[in-house]
């Protein structure tokens, strides 16, 4: 049994092959829908009573009341005391790279005033409250805290809350000291749908929030699908991928170990490679068979690999870029030489990662964009997670009273098409009869 998929874009099954790869069977499962639909309808009616229950039942956390089940901020700052010199260190760099790369994305309020003293413009606003959801076990990823916490704070969010679920109470410290390092309000320790309806609807300790961000499992993303509406919410992430073009000059170990980065996250991640070098194919692939029985995480590497990777080889680096587009993925690397002349011909893909340097890893943690990026093929129409995610904009119009005599016109007469009396006549209270019949 081969570990990875051969595949040749000029072989007749080539087409068939790769649709099979991209095809991610994205049923939702019935049973999962129903019972976060149970826990949501439950929290509303029940506020802390029944997210405790939950707590107890699902996480066998049994506090007495919710302020047992706050993690205080004390905690917090002695888990980021506690950490090694070196990962505080690196926590530190990542979140200040984070943080300045983010600061980029700030928005400004814009206004222009027309030539008869009209004004129209744009205001940008952060919103008030933020949910934050951190997985517990073992996606607990301390970077991801980063990468949702920073852009909020950014923004101007004043208050960002994060729940993570603690199973048998077990919290973990890193989480803790990331949500510290990122200036993270206030912490619960709460999961699953329960949090996800708690921070939704607010309870009596937990005040409801505007939009809820962060990934989670199946029942958290089906709560986060059904109370979208009533508050907003990022997109709803699917496995991670990685697709790799190489020219075939790369050190091949470099390579296999950048698809292995992404495979070991889960079994259903992708990992995908395009090389016009059939010798140089050849040679990832020994690479693979060498490095991956000393990966700790081999299993579901192995996994990973054998069900949605691929060595491809292609005719050039053009159709590479051509095979990129379609797949739009997660995060792209370009392995080759004058790899912005590439890029150029890139148009779908969450992050672009350019020249034999850049591995997707540094970006994962510190480079300073986000690592939260549209998977799925959803590249196609949406952007990495971002400040923008956390700010609104609010239309400005003021307007003169001399536009109040151009513009009053113009909407009379297109109220009256549509049978508004009242919308035509607001409009022309404003204007001055003295003028009526002078201005067309
Ligand atoms: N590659 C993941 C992010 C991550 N990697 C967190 C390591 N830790 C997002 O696709
Ligand atoms: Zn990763």
């Amino acid at each position: 049994m081969s570990l990875i998929k051969r595949l040749n874009t000029l072989s007749n099954d080539f087409r068939p092959a790769l649709r099979g790869l991209l095809a991610l069977d994205a049923a939702q499962d019935e049973s999962i829908e129903r019972t976060s639909a149970d826990i949501l309808k439950d929290v509303r009616a029940r506020g802390d009573a029944a997210v405790l229950d939950y707590t107890r039942r699902f996480d066998h956390v049994d506090a007495p009341d919710m302020a047992a089940l706050e993690i205080p901020r004390r905690e917090w700052q002695a888990a980021l005391d506690a950490l090694p010199g070196e990962q505080r260190k690196a926590l530190d760099a990542a979140a200040a790279r984070v943080r300045s790369y983010h600061e980029h994305q700030q928005a400004q309020t814009w206004t222009y005033t027309e030539a008869d003293g009209t004004v129209l413009g744009q205001k940008i606003t952060a919103l008030d409250r933020v949910g934050l959801y951190v997985p517990g076990g073992k996606a607990a990823y301390p970077s991801s805290v980063l990468m949702n916490a920073i852009p909020a704070k950014v923004a101007g969010v004043s208050e960002v809350t994060m729940v993570t679920p603690t199973p048998g109470g077990v919290r973990n410290p890193m989480v803790l000291a990331a949500a510290a390092i990122a200036g993270v309000d206030r912490i619960w320790a709460i999961g699953g749908a329960q949090a996800i309806a708690a921070l939704a609807y607010g309870t009596a300790s937990i005040s409801a929030v505007d939009k809820i961000v962060g990934p989670g499992n199946a029942y958290v993303a089906a709560a986060k699908r059904r109370v979208y509406g009533t508050v907003g919410i990022d997109m709803i992430a699917g496995p991670s991928e990685i697709l790799v073009i190489c020219d075939g000059s790369t050190p091949a170990d470099w390579i296999a170990m950048d698809l292995f980065s992404q495979a070991e996250h889960d079994e259903l991640a992708q990992a995908i490679l395009l090389c016009p070098d059939a010798v140089y194919l050849d040679g990832v692939y020994a690479a693979i068979e060498r490095l991956l029985p000393g990966m700790p995480r081999a299993d579901i590497i192995r996994a990973s690999l054998g069900r949605r990777g691929a060595l491809i080889q292609v005719r050039d680096l053009d159709e590479a870029c051509a095979i990129a587009n379609e797949i739009s993925p997660e995060h792209l690397e370009i392995s080759t030489e004058r790899p912005e002349e590439w890029a150029g011909k890139i148009r779908h893909a969450g992050a672009i990662f350019m020249g034999r340097y850049s591995s997707e890893a540094l970006g994962d943690y510190c480079a300073g964009p986000n690592h939260v990026l549209p998977t799925s093929r959803t590249a196609r129409f949406s952007s990495p997670l971002g400040v923008y995610d956390f700010q609104k904009r609010s239309s400005l119009i003021q307007v003169s009273q001399a536009g109040a005599q151009t513009l009053g016109r113009i909407a009379s007469t297109l109220a009256l098409g549509e049978g508004l009396q009242a919308h035509a006549a607001s409009a022309r209270y404003r204007i001055d009869p003295t003028t009526e019949n002078t201005q067309s």
